[in-house]
């Protein structure tokens, strides 16, 4: 298949243990139709099973991480074809990725994109991005976790204006209101997610595993049963390898070498 027909598309970096997935549907500024997110879902699981690969970057192109749900394919849905398509449930495989992954954002990042984006785990953004939940100018709401996701990262006050009027953001304003991780220049946005990726990929994968596990979390469970998850998954890396190799490495004034075991 050509770079033209495959609308998801992979390159492994082994010698940084990190892999780019582009979405490549640019002539629709990426809508996610049932053919992306079912590649998208497929190359993540494959990316999560490769020993090779520590941290996975996810980007679109320069105008669009991703304009949203697909309104063509949505548009004549009944509600009972959108529940056995089970498009939005299928969202939970990328909720079940173990690797941490990062979305890395140039132009739009709308409804289901901004969704997407959330979804993942952190966001390096162009300064020309824009973020925004515009599903009520179409008669709808966000569907994919918007209402929650956005609400627990910015608070009640922004997210409310964002949903109720459908306006986007600024890269800057995402960054200052706790949406995105990091905001750097349009044309560095790819490099410096991979080299945050390269970054995270030195660490223990079994402690990364553990460590996105625990800080997720904190968005599902109460504070006790939060923290006394944290300590159980820290007392059970003391039976991994990485954390003999890691505070031995510490101690004898090495760099560490984890294996992932
Ligand atoms: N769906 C389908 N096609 C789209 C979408 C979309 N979301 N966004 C853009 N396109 C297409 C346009 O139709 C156009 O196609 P064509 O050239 O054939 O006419 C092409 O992409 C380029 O778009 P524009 O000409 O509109 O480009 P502009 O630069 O003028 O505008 C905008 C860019 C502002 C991003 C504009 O395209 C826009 O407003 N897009 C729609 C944004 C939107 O409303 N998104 C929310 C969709 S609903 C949703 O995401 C709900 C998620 C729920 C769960 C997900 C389930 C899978």
């Amino acid at each position: 298949m050509s770079d033209d027909e495959q609308v998801v598309l992979v390159e492994r970096q082994p010698e940084r243990r990190t892999a780019l997935v582009r979405l490549n549907r640019p002539k629709q500024l990426n809508a996610l139709n049932g053919a992306v997110m079912d590649e998208l879902c497929a190359a993540l699981e494959a990316l999560d099973q490769d020993d090779t690969v520590r941290a996975i970057v996810v980007t679109g192109n320069e105008r669009a991480f991703a304009a949203g749900a697909d309104i063509g394919e949505m548009a004549d849905a009944t509600p009972i074809e959108m529940l056995l398509t089970n498009r939005i449930g299928q969202w939970d495989r990328i909720r079940r990725i173990t690797k941490p992954v990062i979305a890395a954002v140039n132009g739009w990042a709308l409804g289901g994109g901004c969704e997407l984006a959330m979804t993942l785990d952190l966001i390096v953004a162009g300064e020309g991005a824009k973020f925004g939940q515009p599903e009520i100018g179409i008669g709808v709401i966000p569907g994919a976790g918007g209402t929650q996701r956005l609400t627990r990262a910015i608070g009640k006050a922004k997210a409310m204006r964002m949903i109720l009027t459908g306006d986007p953001i600024t890269a800057a304003e995402a960054e200052r209101a706790g949406l995105v991780t990091l905001v750097t220049q349009d044309e560095l946005v790819v490099e410096d997610a991979l080299a945050l990726a390269a970054t995270i990929a030195e660490k223990s994968p079994i402690a990364l595993r553990l460590a996105k596990e625990a800080v997720n979390a904190a968005h599902e469970m109460g504070l006790t049963e939060a923290l006394a998850h944290e300590r159980r998954l820290f007392y059970l890396l003391f039976a991994s390898e990485d954390q003999k190799e890691g505070m031995a490495a510490f101690l004898e004034k090495r760099p560490p070498d984890f294996r992932g075991r």
